[in-house]
């Protein structure tokens, strides 16, 4: 494809209009005009509209020096997209790239706080970043933007800490003060977030380490050397702190909850956020309705060529509501403004499924929420195959195994192998490919498995009983792709409904 860019406003429509045609790009998950995606960043709710900025690359559909590309929204599901608000300044803090932040409104005044990249090349080839805290503010309605002179208002971390990185700044108010935490790693103990205090947002102290994680430790799950895009907050009577998991060919999202007080956090849970492996860097907030709301990038899991072609590379995640559940274990539902997009309607009632696959006639799995609703009876597994083609050679298989309790995502015939690709988070190297994605989902006895997935061109997110959340991407190569069956294997189950939704555009 001809290389396009995204710095002008005038040609977004245009952009939009001219990728519409292709079968794997989403319709109703936010993505940019064209080119590259990462992070959400600098999310936030002012004036009753959504401001949703994101890490771009308005040259290319490649992960470059990163830009903040902005749009907005009134209603949480229809998005209109405004010019770059964030670009590198040549000689500044983030001449080689404006990364990952978040957004505050301070006494009026909405301000940016984000990580400036500089790069230093060194002799043996390998690049020295220096990693440092900024911010920008905006008197023109979050339009445009001027950096701080003051900047780097956060130079870098402590230097009697051994970091590995350092960046992603999250800010929240307490009292008179703003607190900022920031994503890093300690050599050789685990992944950290690093707190400071500031009364202006421009005069930080340092205060410590928030938590720090024990790369050493896999009890219950591994949490890795190093942290980016940390999330504090309080919810529902606990705090959560959300992180995404950081190393060479790993990348997750996981989250622990437990107790805040003096400025330091006693995790009592820890899990991970999201089963599959594309869901990153999510961003949440609080909304004026109270509500905590989350994004985060639906990273590709193809490669740099196929990207490249397709002249559009990342996709945001659906909005999605946390709760905290008593046991301290987060919840997740769909944001339910997205039921507005829902059009033409098939339901299908209670039948058995017998050691069978049955094809549901009429139903198809494209731009869809499907909502089932399955028993268990004797079958060793039961679920959905998604955007199977009706010789079936083509099909993203949903299993539940009841005795086990696993909910497992198999997209090993997803699409052609090749289109499995993955590329890592930063664009360098490419994290390991894994086909099979899920986790365990115990149901209570008597419990039904509720399955809420949402198809989208490339994008499947599904919702599990609202306790696991599994969102990937895939790459159906056929346009017959699109049936949807159910099936039981090894004995019976029951589907006790099954509702079909076609999803309008958000366009
Ligand atoms: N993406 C940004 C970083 C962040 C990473 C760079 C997470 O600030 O740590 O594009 O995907």
């Amino acid at each position: 494809m001809q290389q396009i860019t995204t710095r002008d406003p005038a040609q977004f429509a245009a952009l939009r209009a001219r990728l519409a045609g292709d079968p794997h790009r989403p319709r109703y998950h936010f993505l940019p005009p064209a080119n590259w995606m990462n992070d959400p960043n600098g999310t936030i709710q002012l004036g009753g509209t959504y401001h949703l900025f994101y890490q771009h690359f308005p040259d290319a559909p490649q992960w470059g020096p990163m830009h903040w590309g902005h749009a907005t929204s009134t209603d949480l599901v229809h998005w209109d997209d405004l010019p770059i608000a964030l670009a590198p300044t040549p000689g500044g803090p983030d001449t080689d790239g404006c990364w990952s932040g978040c957004a505050v409104d301070n006494n009026g005044v909405p301000t940016f706080v984000y990580s400036g990249n500089r790069a230093y090349p060194q002799p043996d080839g390998t690049t020295k970043r220096v990693q440092s805290t900024c911010i920008a503010t905006s008197d023109d309605g979050m339009r445009t933007w001027h950096k701080s002179a003051a900047n780097p208002v956060i130079p870098g971390p402590p230097e009697e800490l051994d970091t590995v990185q350092y960046r992603d700044p999250a800010v929240w108010r307490e009292g008179d003060e703003w607190l900022c935490v920031t994503g890093s790693g300690i050599a050789g103990v685990g992944g950290t977030v690093l707190l400071n205090r500031s009364r202006d947002l421009v005069r930080w102290d340092y205060l410590g380490e928030l938590f720090t994680g024990d790369v050493n430790s896999r009890d219950p799950i591994w949490t890795g050397p190093m942290w980016e895009c940390p999330q504090f907050f309080a919810l529902d009577g606990t705090h959560v702190l959300v992180i995404s998991v950081w190393d060479s060919g790993t990348k997750y999202v996981a989250y622990y909850t437990g107790d805040y007080a003096n400025y330091r956090f006693a995790p009592r849970t820890l899990a991970r956020l999201d089963a599959g492996d594309s869901f990153y860097a999510p961003q949440a907030i609080a909304d004026d309705q109270g509500r905590r709301v989350m994004w985060g990038w639906l990273r590709e899991r193809r490669d740099r060529d196929a990207q490249t072609a397709a002249g559009w590379s990342g996709v945001m995640s659906l909005p999605r509501i946390l709760t905290v559940a008593p046991d301290g274990t987060l919840r997740y539902a769909p944001a339910p403004e997205l039921e507005t997009l829902r059009g033409a309607h098939t339901h299908i009632p209670e039948r058995d499924l017998l050691t069978e696959t049955v094809v549901l006639p009429g139903i198809v799995g494209e731009y869809t929420e499907l909502r089932a609703e399955f028993g268990a009876g004797e079958a060793q597994s039961f679920g959905l195959l998604l955007r199977r083609s009706p010789d079936g050679a083509e099909e993203t298989r949903l299993d539940y195994e009841p005795t086990s309790g696993r909910l497992t995502l198999d997209r090993s015939r997803s699409g052609p192998a090749a289109a499995n690709g993955s590329i890592g988070a930063t664009g360098a190297g490419s994290a390991a490919i894994s086909t099979f994605v899920g986790d365990t989902l115990p149901l209570a006895a008597g419990e039904p498995l509720v399955l809420r997935v949402f198809l989208d061109g490339s994008v499947i997110e599904v919702f599990a009983n609202e306790r696991l959340c599994i969102s990937e991407r895939i790459y159906p190569s056929r346009p017959d792709s699109t049936g949807v069956a159910v099936f039981a294997a090894g004995g019976d189950a029951t589907l006790y409904s099954l509702d079909c939704w076609q999803m309008g555009s958000i366009w």
